[in-house]
């Protein structure tokens, strides 16, 4: 389906976000329409020539969607589909087509139709009062699901619907705190690359599976866990998970966050994550912290992490990450820059501690104390009053360098 991308007081960067958004959701963008306004425009979001501009190019491009990047309230909607005679979206409606095509849980599922239920209701009574109305001319909103009509998402009770989701959801959240979560945790080591939207992990997925298809395995054959956007596949010789998940979005709408914490929440499985940033981002710094901040809030935090600064093709100048960032790989999916280096990191940090040993350690030896604590495995550490005795698996360095204090 081709579509109109519409942005108000937005840059550029948004409008790439808002292009990604709508790829995500099968719609090939063939025009961008930017406004600056001070004032919104109450009745149709933009100004009265702006919307007769969409419409030509609507002809023109022969498009039946057009996306805005705002969020519309419901009269805009109505107002601008009654004028402009075709499907409208906005971007909040086109980050909830990518959750419901994304959840995988009961939960995800759940809080995903709950935040995409309390979008559609007062859209609904806005349209129930544009009454002689059908909805959408070819398949809009209102038409998902089999072609359902406003009348007969009416009937259904989309409230009533609502409060059974809340319960049922409580109840999921309840079985989930008293039962130890109980994960098909495979044998393979996961690795989950996760990121902003338009980061480039789908992209950097791709590079692993190029001369990989046989690796990959469908759902049915090996894990029952093994989702659609998880492959199988060979890093130096050991096989690894790996995932691609939900980008995260800026700015996302408040009533979202849920239902997006909620389909991501399987990263905290993982042994490693990779953390993609579009490095050609001039804040790329705010991108990291965002993402650590969510990471923390679904419990990922404590977990390895690679940080997998893309597209630094498309940086002229040096780009400077800053020191407190460890574990940085500048990165270009696109011209597989630092490629060998991403899969050396990810063996490095998922095989590489394979020497077991024990050893007692004087205090004064702090900086190794640390060093094992950081980058060993530890199995066993007790503190005595000058010294610490640990049990840990390590990598060969570490072992060398340690091997003095065997136990
Ligand atoms: N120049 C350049 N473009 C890249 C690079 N990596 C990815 N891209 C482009 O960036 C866009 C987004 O890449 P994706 O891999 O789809 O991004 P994503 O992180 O999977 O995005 P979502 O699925 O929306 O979360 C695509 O147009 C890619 O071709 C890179 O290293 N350099
Ligand atoms: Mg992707």
């Amino acid at each position: 389906m081709k579509g109109i991308l519409v942005g108000v007081n937005t840059t550029d960067l948004e409008l790439e976000e808002l292009q990604g958004i709508a790829e995500a959701c099968s719609i090939e963008v063939c025009h961008i329409i930017t406004q600056n306004l001070e004032k919104i425009n109450p009745a149709h979001y933009v100004g009265k020539g702006k919307l007769e501009e969409i419409k030509m190019a609507l002809d023109f491009y022969k498009a039946e969607v057009v996306i805005f990047n705002n969020e519309l309230s419901p009269s805009q909607y109505v107002n601008i589909e009654d004028y402009l005679k075709c499907i409208v979206y906005d971007k909040t409606y086109c980050i909830l087509e990518i959750f419901n095509q994304r959840a995988q849980t009961k939960e995800a599922k759940i809080q995903t139709e709950i935040a995409t239920l309390n979008y559609m209701l007062p859209r609904l009574i806005a349209i129930n009062k544009n009454l002689s109305r059908q909805v959408g001319s070819g398949g809009g909103l209102y038409l998902r699901g089999g072609g359902e009509t406003v009348q007969e998402l009416k009937r259904r009770n989309v409230r009533q619907r609502l409060s059974d989701l809340n319960k049922t959801l409580k109840e999921i959240k309840k079985t989930n705190e008293t039962k130890k979560t109980k994960r098909n945790k495979s044998f393979l080591k996961q690795v989950a690359l996760v990121g902003y939207t338009n980061s480039g992990k789908s992209t950097t997925l791709n590079l692993f599976l190029e001369d990989e298809e046989k690796l990959v395995i469908t759902k049915d054959m090996l894990f029952t866990t093994l989702d659609t956007y998880t492959r199988i596949v060979d890093i130096n010789h050991h096989k690894i998970l790996l995932s691609d998940t939900v980008g995260f979005i800026s700015d996302l709408p408040k009533q979202l966050v849920d239902a997006f914490l909620s389909t991501i929440i399987e990263v905290k499985e993982a042994d490693l994550i990779i953390q993609v940033v579009n490095g050609a981002n001039p804040n790329f710094e705010e991108e990291i912290e965002n993402t650590n901040k969510i990471l923390k809030q679904i419990g990922a935090n404590q977990i390895k992490k690679i940080y997998l600064i893309n597209k630094v093709d498309l940086v002229e100048h040096a780009l400077i990450v800053p020191s407190k960032y460890e574990n940085v790989i500048k990165f270009s999916a696109k011209t597989k820059e630092n490629f060998n280096r991403l899969i050396d990191a990810i063996e490095d940090k998922l095989f590489s501690n394979e020497y077991f040993i024990k050893v007692e350690i004087p205090l004064e030896e702090s900086k190794l104390i640390n060093d094992l604590k950081k980058q060993g495995q530890v199995i066993k550490i007790v503190y005595n009053q000058t010294s610490v005795y640990l049990e840990v698996l390590v990598n060969k360095q570490l072992f060398d360098q340690i091997f003095k204090y065997k136990k």
